[in-house]
């Protein structure tokens, strides 16, 4: 009953943010999928096997109401120990434990092949409170090119499988990285790398959420993975590596903006911003979100978050700076010149 209400529940958040790992678009979250109706159906069929057992033996010989006492069915034979019975009755559950386990490797060892065949992209995702960083590192450290929330990466195509594989870091403590209709969870945990890969085999965009709880905003620490084809990735990736454009009307705001505290948490590429405890900012206005999918990045949202970022997530690391309303204007103009 329950797991038929999650199937369905499954079902419905289809429409919205799906994170459903019935609709698995990526071949380890495949198997795992795979996995899950194997052993539901093994132990299914136990389930129904040993429950029809029992209903049909409380039914069939329970103590019937005699008509007067002297008709009462007498006691049972009583039956002590049979060497056949108890010989079946152990060896049925180990084959079964043995095959489940056989099954269970098969699937681990899917998940964890170390392919042979370069991955079509390396990444590193840092988790911190409560947000995610990207790094796509570049040939040369100044080409590396960081972002956040929002994974762009080049979907399968052409019957070719395009590998993503992903370094992951933390900055503060353990976070736990779950794309689920792409792979299974993977801890990120500090002053240690873990590694995971997975494939888009159709392009969409695939919600995420961190899954080991680390704080007040640990809800509010979401992700999304938009795969593309490959032209458009391409495409993305090479404006996301430009420095940030120098917009006339913006200029007042960049001043603003480049005297004020901001600079100390984020970088903006193409200017003195270089802090490194927010996020980037160099293509804020190319992400959906702000603050790790916690509201639609448009203007007033990014109003509402400059002017107090706790209005909109409460407890977050970015400080309310109390800036005037003319002030919130302007760094807003600016932030929304960043394309
Ligand atoms: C003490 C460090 C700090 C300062 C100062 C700071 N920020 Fe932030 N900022 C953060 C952190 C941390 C986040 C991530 C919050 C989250 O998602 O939980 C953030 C998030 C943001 C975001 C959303 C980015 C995204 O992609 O979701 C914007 C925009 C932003 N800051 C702009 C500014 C501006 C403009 C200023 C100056 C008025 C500023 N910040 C000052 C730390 C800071
Ligand atoms: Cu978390």
């Amino acid at each position: 009953m329950i797991l038929l209400a999650v199937m369905v529940s499954g079902q419905v958040a289809a429409a919205a943010e799906d994170l459903s790992v019935f609709h698995p678009v990526s071949q380890p979250a495949s198997s795992i999928r795979d996995l899950f109706y194997l052993v539901l159906a093994i132990t299914g069929a136990i389930f129904l096997l040993v429950e029809g057992m029992l209903i049909y033996a409380a039914v069939r010989y329970r103590r019937r109401a005699a008509a007067n006492a002297q008709k009462a069915e007498p006691e049972p034979a009583q039956i002590y120990g049979s060497p056949p019975l108890e010989v079946a009755w152990t060896v049925a559950p180990l084959l079964i434990v043995f095959v489940l386990f056989l099954v269970v490797v098969r699937s681990v060892v899917e998940a964890q092949q170390a392919n042979d065949d370069p991955p079509a992209l390396r990444l590193q995702v840092i988790g911190h409170q409560w947000w995610w960083e990207i790094v796509y590192p570049g040939e040369q450290p100044e080409q590396t090119m960081r972002t956040a929330n929002e994974i762009h990466v080049p979907a399968s195509g052409d019957g070719q499988p395009a590998r993503i594989e992903i370094e992951l870091l933390s900055a503060d403590l353990i976070h736990s990285f779950w794309v689920p209709r792409l792979a299974g969870k993977t801890d990120l945990i500090p002053g240690r790398s873990n590694r995971m890969w997975f494939t888009s085999d159709e392009p969409g965009i695939f919600f995420g959420q961190c899954a080991e709880f680390c704080g007040t905003q640990h809800a509010n620490m979401k992700l999304r993975v938009v795969a593309e084809p490959r032209e458009e990735f391409d495409r993305w990736l090479q404006n996301e590596k430009q420095p940030a454009a120098d917009v006339p009307s913006a200029a007042a705001g960049r001043t603003k903006f480049l005297s004020l505290s901001c600079v100390n948490c984020h970088t903006v590429r193409g200017t003195t911003a270089r802090g490194t405890v927010g996020p980037d900012l160099t293509h804020l206005m190319s992400r959906r979100t702000l603050a790790a999918g916690t509201v639609e990045n448009d203007h007033d949202h990014l109003r509402q978050w400059i002017a107090d970022p706790d209005s909109l997530k409460p407890g977050s690391e970015m400080p309310d700076l109390r800036l005037s309303p003319a002030d919130v204007d302007s760094v807003v103009e600016f932030l929304e010149s960043l394309q």
